[in-house]
């Protein structure tokens, strides 16, 4: 054989054996799951929602429930970031963005839904009861009508209207890094203009099911129409049951560039850590932001197939609660910019 035509043939072999060997390296054995139930949500907020989704995991329920009844308790509260209560777009109207997913691939979604208590529920809805995976606006609110959701009044909370009227004064969009940066509190009295306290969640129950969930408002006084990383499937929420689940809050643009929580997963299934995928991730943002990284946060929060739980955040600032039994716990993730 010629040199040229041997260099040929072994780099085709060799290419054969290179789109072969990503299959193999993606199968991870098979994780030995505790039968011990976990969960894990981001902020402080998190601590209440763990508790609402406790009582489901802990006596033997099924995540998907818990994840939905938990950032339920959320949407109740009065919280600046998540549920009607929140602060609005700069048209004054509050829109509300949430996904959920379980441990089969099925997924549903809504996004700028207005006047609805519980958006989780509506993309639960939405995905036990359609063929889509996400509704929209108008469509949103008319399918939450037609399954019997109440249509709540056009009224801002007197903390978002003291917010949205200071805001006015000058009507400049320019995000908060995150609360505790801010010194501000994110649920109770409004203190500030705390722009960031999305609820995002993953539980494992003791049967070895993952699911997640995501609800938010977005971003405080966005612009008319628009939607964040959470209510979309791979960016703001992803759960791949052999592998893990992984869940974002933050900037939402910078999220959905890189397919944040579905990036997460992958670098999981690629045998890292969920601290170390969501360390990868948060790092692959800042590359991508260079020097604009220092203005804007994102973090990830991710729990494996094994039940082992993990998280990163572009900044110091982002906390996460976490329960493995019903008293959850308030951890501070590790950051990126020192
Ligand atoms: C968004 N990711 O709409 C959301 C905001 C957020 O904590 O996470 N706030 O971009």
């Amino acid at each position: 054989m010629s040199s040229r035509r041997r260099f040929l043939h072994s780099s085709a072999a060799g290419l054969a054996g290179l789109a072969a060997a990503p299959l193999a390296a993606v199968a991870l054995p098979a994780a030995p799951f505790t039968g011990k139930p976990i969960v894990i949500s981001t902020w402080d907020a998190g601590l209440n929602a763990n508790r609402g989704a406790w009582k489901i995991l802990g006596s033997g329920g099924y995540a998907l429930d818990a994840v939905e009844a938990g950032v339920m308790v959320t949407e109740n509260e009065q919280n600046c970031c998540v549920g009607l209560g929140a602060r609005p777009d700069r048209d004054g109207h509050v829109t509300l963005d949430a996904c959920i997913m379980d441990h089969q691939f099925n997924c549903g979604s809504v996004a700028a839904l207005e006047r609805i208590k519980h958006p989780i529920s509506v993309a639960r809805r939405v995905m036990e009861r359609t063929p889509h995976v996400m509704l929209v606006g108008e469509g949103a609110q008319q399918f939450a009508l037609a399954q019997g959701f109440a249509l709540e009044p056009n009224k801002l909370s007197a903390d978002a209207e003291k917010e949205y009227r200071e805001w006015l004064k000058t009507s400049q969009y320019r995000p908060v890094l995150n609360v505790e940066n801010s010194g501000r509190r994110a649920v109770g009295p409004a203190g500030g203009a705390p722009n960031h306290d999305t609820i995002a969640m993953l539980a494992m129950d003791a049967q070895g099911r993952l699911s997640g969930s995501c609800t938010t408002s977005g971003m405080a006084f966005k612009m008319r129409g628009r939607v964040g990383d959470s209510p979309i499937i791979g960016a703001g929420l992803f759960v791949d049951p052999a592998v893990g689940a992984a869940a974002a809050t933050g900037q939402g643009e910078d999220v959905i560039r890189m397919a944040g929580a579905h990036t997460v997963v992958e670098l999981m299934r690629q045998g890292r850590s969920p601290q170390a995928a969501c360390r990868e991730a948060v790092e692959r943002i800042a590359a991508i932001k260079g020097a604009k990284a220092k203005d804007i946060q994102v973090a990830f929060i991710a729990l494996n197939a094994k039940g082992e739980a993990g998280s990163y955040a572009l900044q110091k600032g982002f906390n996460y609660a976490l329960s493995t039994t019903d008293t959850p716990r308030l951890l501070d993730a590790e950051f990126f910019l020192k």
